[in-house]
């Protein structure tokens, strides 16, 4: 054990309260490579009074106008570049995710930062006209504490994707990461402090989530609540929000994405294989917008498969210190096996394996690694097409006609991403308006980013990260009525 990594408060690196730490697994072999200090109750109230403090007027915090806090998180945005190679190896231990993905995921938490940093001095409130002898006017202001609970799939993308239009518009945060991964976001938490963000504004305190959790969205302090992670947590946080009306700033509960393949012909379909694949591949799987539903027009759907087979079996599998590796190993055990049961599932239920189906050959027993698995001629009625799994598994379902697949398609308790591949325009417009979705993408999987709002409707979610409403959600509006005629 070479590293300990202890919880940030009050602009202070410190151990839990009660002393117990936890050993950091690296997913790829298994072993410890570091421990964490994990939080208690008493830690989260300390992180709540730090952030209530530094919230308050007077102090330093209140007096960094809009345009500072913008230029901090730029400032922040660039000594993530500048630490990138230290920060993503680190990523790549504790997630597994291969070099180029942890490092890629890194330039998406600096444009978080930069892209909410420019909104913080373009916030703005509004007059209302009533007529003679009075003014009305709304101040735009921000919420006061917010706590921020993080999923361990995109952890850094996540963290900054909220704290950055938070801390834009004024706000503190309380962050909780997951409990399988906090140490990169507390290695991310340094550089925070590095440039100079005033004490208490950012506190991060990893541990249990069932026990912090329950503390920092049941406690009146906090103003405003970012949750992303399963349907059942969010359940439960939305019922602790409800104690005290809290405002749920946004939540999103992951999917189970549908790609509907309507090409001309079976010359067109690199895309949509190269689609499938990429499912399979980035992130391992672990994705809510992951495309784990493909419904095939029925003549495309043996060429389609044809063309997937050999491209899945040839994705490298392996730690993410090997190089060339395309998809590392899962985040933990837990995971690994709640995965390998959904391949049990979906093998009894009599879907046809195309590819994959268990553990990769050639790594041994240690490490959760999981072959790129595509099952085919699957249907509506089957756990793995009905339930998020959340690893490298897709299934394919042969469909006769686009009502078919649209209707398939929207048979879903999620509805969070979605997309379709066609050269008609036409075709492609309307399925666009016809999916009971929050995000469609038209012949491509990868096109969404900061500057657009992202979130899902349906047991997906609410509310919207990225783009201006984003923002605009971490504040509130008060209304201020003067008498003008008053002598
Ligand atoms: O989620 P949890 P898990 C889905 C995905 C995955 C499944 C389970 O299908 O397989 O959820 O993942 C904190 N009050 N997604 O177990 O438990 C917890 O510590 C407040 C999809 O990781 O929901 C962590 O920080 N917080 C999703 C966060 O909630 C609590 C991304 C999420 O953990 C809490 C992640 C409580 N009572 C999982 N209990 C997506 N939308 O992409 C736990 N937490």
């Amino acid at each position: 054990m070479n590293t300990s990594y202890q919880l940030f408060i009050d602009g202070v690196w410190r151990e839990g309260s009660d002393g117990t730490k936890v050993p950091v697994i690296d997913p790829a072999t298994e072993e410890a490579f570091a421990e964490v200090s994990w939080g208690t109750p008493e830690d989260a109230n300390l992180a709540l009074a730090a952030a209530e403090k530094a919230f308050a007027e007077g102090g330093e915090w209140s007096t960094w106008s809009p345009t500072r806090r913008g230029r901090f998180l730029f400032a922040v945005a660039a000594l993530v570049r500048q630490n990138i190679a230290e920060l993503s190896a680190l990523f790549s231990r504790e997630h597994g995710k291969p070099p180029h993905q942890a490092s890629g995921e890194l330039e998406d938490a600096a444009r978080y930062l930069e892209y909410f940093g420019g909104w913080a001095d373009k916030l703005t409130g509004m007059t209302i006209d009533l007529g003679r002898g009075q003014m009305d006017y709304v101040l735009r202001e921000p919420l006061g504490v917010t706590v921020h609970i993080a999923p361990w799939n995109y952890p850094l993308d996540i963290f900054c994707r909220s704290i950055a239009p938070a801390l834009a518009a004024g706000n503190t945060c309380v962050v909780k990461p997951s409990r399988e991964i906090s140490v990169v976001t507390l290695a991310l938490a340094r550089l925070f402090q590095e440039a100079g963000l005033p004490a208490g504004v950012l506190n991060i305190i990893p541990g249990s989530g069932s026990v912090l959790g329950k503390v920092l969205t049941e406690d009146p302090r906090v103003r405003g609540i970012i949750f992303t992670g399963s349907v059942a947590t969010g359940r439960t946080v939305l019922q602790a929000a409800a104690r005290n009306i809290t405002p749920v700033v946004s939540m999103e509960l992951g999917g189970k994405a549908p790609s509907l393949v309507f090409v001309k012909d079976a010359t067109e379909l690199d895309g949509p294989v190269g689609g499938a694949v990429g499912a399979l591949a980035w992130n391992a799987g672990q994705s809510c917008g992951q495309r784990a539903r493909w419904y095939v027009r029925r003549d495309l759907y043996e060429p389609f498969l044809e063309r997937l087979a050999p491209r899945v079996r040839n994705l490298k599998v392996g730690p993410a210190t090997q190089p060339g590796v395309d998809l590392g190993p899962l985040v933990s055990k837990k995971h690994y096996d709640n995965v390998m049961n959904y391949i049990r599932i979906g093998i009894e239920e009599g879907a046809r394996l195309i590819a994959g189906g268990g553990r990769p050959e050639g790594l041994g027993e240690k490490g959760y690694f999981v072959a790129p698995t595509v099952f085919a001629d699957c249907h509506n009625g089957m756990r793995i097409v009905r339930e998020e799994i959340f690893g490298p598994v897709i299934t394919v379902i042969p469909v006769d006609s686009l009502d078919e697949a649209v209707d398939l398609a929207n048979d879903n308790m999620f509805g969070l991403s979605s997309e379709i591949w066609t050269s008609d325009v036409t075709t492609a417009h309307s399925v666009a308006s016809r999916l009971d979705v929050g995000h469609v993408t038209i012949n491509g999987s990868a096109a969404f980013g900061f500057e657009v709002p992202f979130g899902g409707v349906k047991l997906s979610g609410l509310g919207r990260e990225g783009g201006p409403e984003a923002i605009l959600a971490y504040t509130r509006l008060k209304n201020v009525w003067v008498n003008l005629s008053r002598k």
